[in-house]
């Protein structure tokens, strides 16, 4: 057995974590019952989960806003393929929010009724693995690597939990077509969130008065998730400190333009010839750094 297969498995050629998963719910996705006013958080891994899972419990609940309610994000918008709290989701109201890392063959087929409501969000590959790379050796549930080439090869082979980056965002990207879904980038919303959030809730057909407005984005800047308990994920490491094989945190920087603290230049060479060829005449741009005071 390949040292991947303790902490991966394969199913359908993509690749899951086996913490939280059930592989009889995997096989019976195909049929999940969808609401047409669900609304799924779809992205890669290390690329803004938490964040648009945040971002969306705030637009959405006005009890999380207000703060009135003790329920952590986690919950709002809960994995489909991982069940973390052993939700049962049919009996959860509607709307129901769920974040996935999903390839968009094996989602639900419901979700291409085209009225579902799917949020796909991307960030530049090298931050992405860069966090990827922390996330892996703080997580005991992850494969750890003792040197960053180490992860940058398994990155690279598809060997993580999410697969091939270029695989997840090419294979949502061409088949946009076949689903309601908007594609933000983190980057963009680093650099101005509440333009983002605008354009969600554009999407979403929420309209916020400008005080919400100001809520939302001020409760979703990463300074005031990293302390908010209903946000950090923190509670899921304190309940379960097993999951924790060093010191770390789901928060961990939140910048643009980490990568280049990681990569050396001949890595970053490699990288770009790779970038490049496979994703030729792909329309999205990408963010690689920004200015940030
Ligand atoms: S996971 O484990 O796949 O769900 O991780 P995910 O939430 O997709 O990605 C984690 C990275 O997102 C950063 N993050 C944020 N950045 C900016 N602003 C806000 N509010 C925010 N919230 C989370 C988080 O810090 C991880 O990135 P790194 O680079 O590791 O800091």
């Amino acid at each position: 057995m390949d040292d991947i297969d303790t902490f991966l498995l394969k199913f359908k050629g993509f690749y899951f974590g086996r913490e939280a998963l059930n592989v009889d719910f995997l096989e019976n996705l195909d049929d999940f019952e969808i609401r047409d006013d669900d609304v799924f958080i779809i992205t890669y891994p290390k690329s803004g989960t938490i964040w648009s899972q945040q971002l969306l419990s705030l637009i959405y609940f006005e009890e999380h806003c207000k703060r009135t309610e003790n329920l952590e994000t986690i919950d709002r918008a809960p994995f489909l393929e991982y069940n973390f709290r052993k939700m049962n989701f049919d009996e959860r109201p509607s709307p129901r929010l769920f974040s996935s890392h999903l390839p968009y063959y094996l989602v639900p087929r419901g979700l291409k009724n085209k009225k579902v409501k799917i949020i796909y969000v991307y960030r530049n590959p090298k931050d992405v693995m860069c966090s990827y790379f922390h996330f892996s050796n703080m997580l005991s549930t992850l494969k750890p690597t003792s040197t960053f080439e180490e992860f940058m090869t398994l990155f690279l082979e598809g060997k993580v939990l999410g697969s091939l980056w270029f695989d997840h965002i090419k294979g949502w990207y061409e088949h946009k077509n076949y689903f309601n879904i908007q594609f933000m980038m983190y980057e963009e919303m680093k650099k101005d969130l509440k333009t983002s959030v605008k354009k969600i809730c554009k999407f979403l057909g929420k309209e916020l008065s400008e005080e919400v407005m100001d809520s939302v984005v001020r409760q979703a800047t990463f300074q005031n998730m990293k302390y908010d308990p209903l946000a950090n994920y923190e509670n899921i490491l304190n309940d379960k400190p097993e999951f924790k094989r060093t010191e770390g945190h789901f928060l961990r920087k939140g910048t643009v333009g980490d990568w280049k603290t990681h990569m050396t230049v001949e890595q970053n060479e490699k990288f770009d010839k790779i970038f490049q060829k496979k994703m030729k005449d792909f329309p999205l741009e990408f963010i690689w750094e920004i200015n940030e005071e």
